[in-house]
């Protein structure tokens, strides 16, 4: 897929979910580079800036796409020539691919380990991570029962429960709104991460920080399961993140509510880490107050140059 189509796949959601969305990003990154015919130096670096700028704009919440897009155009302007570019760029994006879906395997043995015999584990929306972590337990022969939650307006729940029956796990639909009353019976919550800022918040699908709070509540564990390049380094500097809206045709069809009626549609929300007991990444479980060390400690040098 080109650039273009690929950043209208992401749009209207085709490809989703925020791992995918990174690696769609790259991909379509290495094939525009793999396709380009010119051989000026400075009209590719303004093609490049172009390409990049429509695959950011094709959603805003999920920082893994700006730093799996970054990832792919990582050195490009001390390189020579185009030919020298174009071929960075897709080593760039075929070894951030791989280190992303190393990433998953990771998480999910590391995750798996917290999960015990006879458990009963919730989770929200529809996340590989979160998703490969329940496998694997699954797949170690524990004996685990999973209630994965609707999650309107897209019902991206229905994806989940598709994958964990067709992997023969005993999986509950609940609806959103069922989530309060069901926590009871959860031992650990596992869910995903579209975004993770310096200070810990987790960003992710709206609702989640009902599952964090209700977490908490019963006291069952909460879990997030994000590979580091979902840590946002703009959040570092002060950056807000932007929480994506999107068209209320997705809540009501036309002529449902009278017209005065105002409807808001927010895709995603933010978990503060006080309700986090630990985020799983590829380098280990962690606390949501090592952040900010890690994300230091992997900007490196690149801290001073421009992340925003
Ligand atoms: C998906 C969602 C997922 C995260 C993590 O939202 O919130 O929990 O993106 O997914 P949407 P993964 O359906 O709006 O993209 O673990 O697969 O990267």
């Amino acid at each position: 897929m080109n650039v273009e189509q690929t950043a209208a796949s992401i749009k209207d959601m085709t490809i989703r979910g925020a791992g995918k969305i990174a690696r769609a990003g790259a991909s379509a990154l290495s094939d525009f580079a793999a396709g380009y015919k010119g051989n000026d130096r400075e009209t590719f670096l303004g093609d490049l800036e172009k390409a990049k700028g429509i695959l950011l704009e094709s959603r805003p919440t999920a920082v893994s796409l700006w730093n799996g897009v970054h990832a792919t155009v990582r050195g490009v302007e001390d390189m020579r020539d185009v030919g020298e570019m174009t071929a960075l760029i897709q080593s760039n994006a075929e070894t951030f691919i791989e280190n992303s879906n190393n990433a998953i395997r990771f998480i999910g043995e590391i995750g798996a380990k917290r999960v015990k015999d006879g458990d009963v584990i919730m989770t929200h929306c529809n996340s590989s991570v979160a998703l490969e972590v329940i496998k694997t337990a699954f797949r170690q022969g524990k004996d685990i029962k999973v209630y994965a939650t609707e999650s309107r307006p897209w019902r991206q729940g229905i994806l989940t429960v598709t994958d964990l029956a067709k992997e023969g796990v005993d999986t509950t639909l609940i609806i959103d709104s069922a989530v309060r009353s069901v926590m009871k019976k959860v031992n650990e919550v596992f869910v995903g991460a579209d975004t993770i800022t310096s200070h810990g918040a987790l960003i992710n699908k709206i609702g989640t920080s009902q599952l964090a709070l209700a977490a908490n509540e019963s006291r069952a564990q909460f879990y997030v399961c994000s590979e580091t390049y979902k840590f946002s380094p703009m959040t570092l500097f002060g950056d807000r993140v932007t929480i994506e809206e999107r068209d209320i045709s997705e809540v009501v069809r036309e002529g449902e509510v009278p017209s005065s009626v105002k409807v808001f549609n927010p895709v995603f929300d933010s978990t503060p880490p006080k309700y986090i007991d630990a985020i799983i990444t590829e380098l280990g479980m962690m606390s949501p107050g090592s952040v900010y060390d890690v994300m230091v400690k992997q900007l490196g040098d690149r801290i001073f140059q421009k992340v925003i």
